[in-house]
């Protein structure tokens, strides 16, 4: 897609909400300003831009008042900066091989031909909240918006490697896209799963989403779900699942993609984790949506407090919401329930009372009982977060 459709501009939302922190700090907008740069990639809208090269488009958060993420405005990652920007459907096979009975290269008729499953589950990066790391860690500097809820419809990669016939010894599984290094040096984006994992009912190598094919940049023809697990296994533009006798030993998860091997996924700031792992099922997480940072409310009006709170496959238990910074905490009412690997809506009704400036708090918990902590657990790659937020708001 070359240099892409720019369309550069100011964010003005982001802009209004910067003027309105201004204002109540009293000093001018100009000194806080900053420019939020928004991009329109094909098939996509206007996201916010991190790289353009490689691809790397963050949803903005006003999107996420729905339940389900318009394809349109899915956030966008990739690795390397030569992703590929049109696929063959005629020519594109998922080649299927390694340690199995038989070899396969299955188009994507032969794909649609197995068992359709389809379910709504949250795709969210290993870095997502990476920029409110305390310190700072190097890495894509995401917001909040590097998630999104969606629907997928896909063949179950336990059938297809059924249909391939494992072989005994068989460790780990790789998969591999169409998207290829630039140069030797730099890694091919490949990632592996312990074959337990792979051969879990609700993994699915899924050709549509929200009912339409894949976006190119979402991984056009077809790509892998690992649903409750952070999206860096779910391998866009899939076009090799290899099946390994000995265990991986790529970059991506040997040396990439790793946390500390502690029960909290967290080392003292600043300091290197004695032993890591491969980072794998999602912390819980909520996060409020409307109103959002910095909104003028008014004197008692009602205003619902509305958030999307989701957890490592879990599915919610509940969500509570605080608008004293955490002294009083009250439950809310749940949305929907699309299933456990769906985020889940969550709505406080609020009549505030007195002017001035209040802290909105949410906090979720899991089915299981995992919640989420008040201070930000850190570690070097900048992975796992999810630190009870504080949304500000005033009341006039
Ligand atoms: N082929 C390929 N698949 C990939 C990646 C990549 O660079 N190449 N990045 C992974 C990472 S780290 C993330 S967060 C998700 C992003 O998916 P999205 O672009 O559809 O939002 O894709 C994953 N799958
Ligand atoms: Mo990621």
């Amino acid at each position: 897609m070359g240099p892409a459709n720019f369309s550069r501009r100011n964010f003005l939302k982001a802009a209004g909400a910067v003027s309105a922190m201004a204002a109540v700090h009293g000093f001018p907008a100009e000194l806080l300003a900053y420019e939020r740069r928004m991009a329109r990639f094909p098939e996509k809208t206007d996201l916010i831009l991190l790289t353009s090269r490689p691809p790397q488009l963050e949803t903005p958060l006003s999107y996420f008042k729905e339940m389900i993420t318009p394809n349109e405005a899915l956030f966008v990652r990739w690795h390397i900066a030569n992703v590929p920007t049109s696929v063959d459907v005629n020519e594109w096979r998922l080649k299927v091989g390694g340690n199995t009975e038989k070899e396969l290269a299955l188009s994507l008729a032969d794909l649609k031909k197995l068992e359709k499953v389809t379910f709504t589950a949250v795709i969210q990066c290993s870095g997502n909240g990476r920029s409110f790391f305390v310190p700072p860690v190097a890495g894509g500097e995401w917001g909040d918006g590097a998630m999104g809820n969606v629907t997928w419809t896909g063949a179950r990669l336990r059938d297809i490697l059924n249909s391939a016939g494992l072989k005994a010894g068989t460790v780990d599984v790789s998969f591999n896209g169409l998207d290829k290094p630039p140069l030797p040096t730099v890694p091919d984006l490949v990632k592996s799963l312990p074959v337990d994992k792979a051969m879990e009912e609700d993994l699915i190598v899924a050709y549509e989403m929200n009912g339409k094919p894949l976006t190119m940049l979402n991984g056009f023809p077809a790509r892998l779900i690992v649903p409750g697990w952070y999206a860096t296994y779910w391998v866009k533009s899939l076009s090799d699942i290899t099946v390994l006798s000995k265990p991986f030993e790529g970059f991506w998860v040997k040396s990439a993609y790793r946390i500390p091997e502690t029960d909290c996924g967290c080392v003292p700031p600043g300091t290197t984790p004695k032993k890591t792992v491969p980072i794998n099922r999602m912390t819980t997480r909520s996060l409020i949506i409307d109103p959002s940072a910095s909104s003028e409310l008014t004197l008692n009006k009602p205003v619902t407090i509305m958030g999307v709170a989701f957890s490592g496959g879990r599915g919610i238990q509940d969500v509570i919401v605080s608008v004293d910074g955490g002294k009083r905490w009250e439950e809310t009412r749940l949305g929907e329930d699309k299933g456990k690997y769906s985020w889940r809506q969550f709505f406080y009704e609020w009549r505030p009372a007195k002017p001035g400036r209040y802290a909105l708090m949410a906090r979720a918990t899991d089915t299981i009982g995992e919640s989420q902590p008040f201070e930000g657990l850190w570690n070097p790659a900048g992975y796992l977060w999810n630190k009870v937020e504080k949304t500000e708001v005033v009341v006039k």
